[in-house]
Parts: C-alpha cells; sequence; structure tokens
C-alpha cells in the first residue's frame, strides 16, 4: 500500500542555544529521536510538514541581535538535527517547510543545503491533500501575523517588538499567550479603545525594567528602534484589522493569541469544505470533532509545542475513505525508548 500519513511538526524554534532561547539540548533528543523514527518509516509515511517556527529568529534581548538562519544551519549543536532531517527528505515521499512567524523571513534558498538523495526540502505556504488543510495559523494572530502596513520594510509584527521585549527580562514567556498574563487587565480597557498596542508595550516595558527611550537592535542594514518608536509605529494596529476585517474577526483575532484558533479552523472549514484542519501557532495542543455542517463533521487539530518535557505533534492518516487524525505526546519508556501517546478521532 501507497504511504498515507502525513506528520505536522510546528513550533520547535531552533535557535543557537543561547539562554534566552527556548529550545534546548534536553528538546533536541526528543526530536532528533522522533525525526529518526520517523525516516524509518517511509512505507507510511507520506509527508512530513514541518509546520511553522521550526526556527528561531526573533527571541532575543534589545541589545543583541536574534541568530539568523545561515548562523543555525552552520551551528555545530544543530548537526544532528540537520541529518535527521535529511534522512526524512531522504526516505519519505515529501518533507515540506512553511513559514511561521518567528522564522517568517527564511526562503527556499536559505535551506538549498537541506537535500538527500536527490531531493530537496519543498518551501510551501500552505499544505493542502484534498479535504485536508494546514498552516501555521500567524496569520489570523494580530500580534502575530506579517504587517506591511506598519513594518512596510520587513513586515515585522508587533510580536516581533514583544519577543525582544520579554527577551530582555527574567519573565517566563514561552507562548503567545503568556503575555496575556501581563497584560490581562489592560487587555480589557485596551480592547474598547485605539491603543492596544501601545498599552501592552507600555506593560512591557514595565516588566522588563526598560524606557521608552530604549533602543532595539535591528539586524542589518536596518537602524535600531527606540521602544516609543514602536509604540508609534503599531498605534494604529487595531483600528486597521477593524477596518480590514470588522470587529469580531478582530476580536478572535486577540482571542487567537491568548487562547485557540479554532475560530479561524472553523471558517477555513466553512469557507472551502475541508474537513480537517491542523494549524499551530498557540503552542496549546488540541483536537476537537465537531458537527458544524449538515453534511458532514470536521476536526480541528493544533499541532502545539516542541520545546516542552513532552512534546506534541499531529498525525493524519488519509485513507480511501476516512481520515484518522491523532494528536500524538511524545514520551519515554522506563529504559529511556521514544514512546508516542494517541488519541485519535476518525472522520468518515
Ligand atoms: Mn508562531
Amino acid at each position: 500500500m501507497a504511504p498515507s500519513k502525513r506528520i505536522f511538526i510546528s513550533d520547535v524554534h531552533i535557535g543557537m542555544r543561547k539562554k534566552y532561547e527556548w529550545f534546548t539540548d534536553e528538546h533536541k533528543q526528543n526530536l532528533v529521536d522522533m525525526l529518526k523514527l520517523i525516516a524509518n518509516q517511509g512505507d507510511t509515511v507520506k509527508d512530513l510538514v514541518l509546520l511553522g517556527d521550526f526556527f528561531e529568529n526573533w527571541l532575543a534581548p534589545v541589545n543583541v541581535l536574534p541568530p539568523n538562519i545561515k548562523g543555525i544551519l552552520k551551528f555545530e549543536g544543530n548537526k544532528e538535527i540537520i541529518n535527521a532531517l535529511k534522512a526524512c527528505i531522504k526516505n519519505l515521499t515529501n518533507v515540506f517547510y512553511l513559514n511561521g512567524n518567528h522564522d517568517m523571513h527564511v526562503t527556499g534558498n536559505d535551506l538549498k543545503q537541506l537535500t538527500a538523495g536527490g531531493k530537496s526540502i519543498q518551501p510551501i505556504t500552505c499544505y493542502n491533500a484534498g479535504l485536508l488543510y494546514a498552516e501555521h495559523g500567524c496569520r489570523f494572530a494580530m500580534f502575530n501575523a506579517e504587517d506591511r502596513i506598519h513594518d512596510p520594510l520587513d513586515g515585522y509584527p508587533l510580536g516581533y517588538f514583544i519577543s525582544r521585549i520579554i527577551s530582555s527580562s527574567n519573565e517566563k514567556y514561552d507562548s503567545p499567550g503568556s503575555i496575556a498574563s501581563y497584560v490581562d487587565d489592560l487587555l480589557e480597557a485596551a480592547l474598547t479603545t485605539q491603543t492596544i498596542s501601545e498599552s501592552i508595550i507600555e506593560a512591557l516595558m514595565e516588566v522588563a525594567h526598560l524606557s521608552p527611550e530604549t533602543e532595539i537592535k535591528m539586524p542589518k542594514p536596518r537602524r535600531p528602534l527606540k521602544i516609543k518608536e514602536v509604540q508609534k509605529k503599531y498605534a494604529t494596529l487595531w483600528d486597521c484589522w477593524v477596518r480590514k476585517f470588522g470587529y469580531r474577526y478582530s476580536l478572535n483575532a486577540i482571542r487567537g493569541e491568548m487562547y485557540s484558533l479554532e475560530w479561524f479552523g472553523d471558517r477555513l472549514c466553512k469557507k472551502n469544505d475541508f474537513k480537517v484542519v491542523v494549524l499551530a501557532h498557540t503552542h496549546k495542543a488540541e483536537m476537537d470533532k465537531d458537527q458544524l455542517f449538515v453534511s458532514h463533521d470536521r476536526i480541528y487539530a493544533n499541532a502545539g509545542f516542541w520545546v516542552t518535557k513532552e512534546p506534541t505533534f499531529i498525525e493524519v492518516d488519509k485513507q480511501r475513505n476516512k481520515y484518522v487524525v491523532a494528536l500524538c505526546k511524545v514520551k519515554r519508556d522506563n529504559a529511556g525508548k521514544l514512546k508516542i501517546e494517541r488519541q485519535e478521532e476518525v472522520l468518515p
């Protein structure tokens, strides 16, 4: 039988092991072992999809430049990962790469060394196979969607600067939603005003003990930006979204940052008749089967986060007459061997 499984791994955030980065060597072992396991399943696994934020180009304090993709691919500590990934490229039908927000500027050209057995990693903007659809999902999230209006040069969203500011503090910050705890009170008030981005930066500045005059060092050829400039730059963010997408959509675009992207998953299903939608970005693994239509059910799944003790991923087995969707948790047995715990839903 032809291979029919598709595996979605997201939010690995591979950088260069700086102390302010999320991905450590502890997470590396799980990733290398998992990729090796997948590479040996070429007879059942058709596609491996790296569903965004596979690399980390955002996390660094304001006075330090975040690692770029060239450095990450060259970094000795990432060699085992690259080799395991190459084994996947060689043995599976396809390995696809999608940009997330933390690796939004990575291009196919940057990844051209990821070649094995005469095949290359394939950059795509979304994954679509029959009624199965997947993407990272940050374009639905107000603070992390590419933003050419406020940053025409590179499209950096407000979230980039949020990452830089929180990386300058000792605060725990490991998901888009974790800024909620710092801005919770503000958020309610801010939602009714046009100053939501200014208020968030204000709150985080306090958390990180920085001032409006603090400069944020930017990758070449850009000049540094003062925090007060960032505040001003993104001041109209909420207004712009409401004008473009309406109030309800914009509210959900903030909910998408804090809680779940399910509303957008459903929207994709309704508009395109998809049966299975897989997103990522929130760092919260989830799976939900629901009857939205008279004619058929749909499954919304989120791949979760790799940078945790028990990483998660989504597996979709697209068989002739059904979709088997599994939310998979990576664990270790007593002998230290990889053990995958599965929660399954089936859709005819
Ligand atoms: Mn993301």
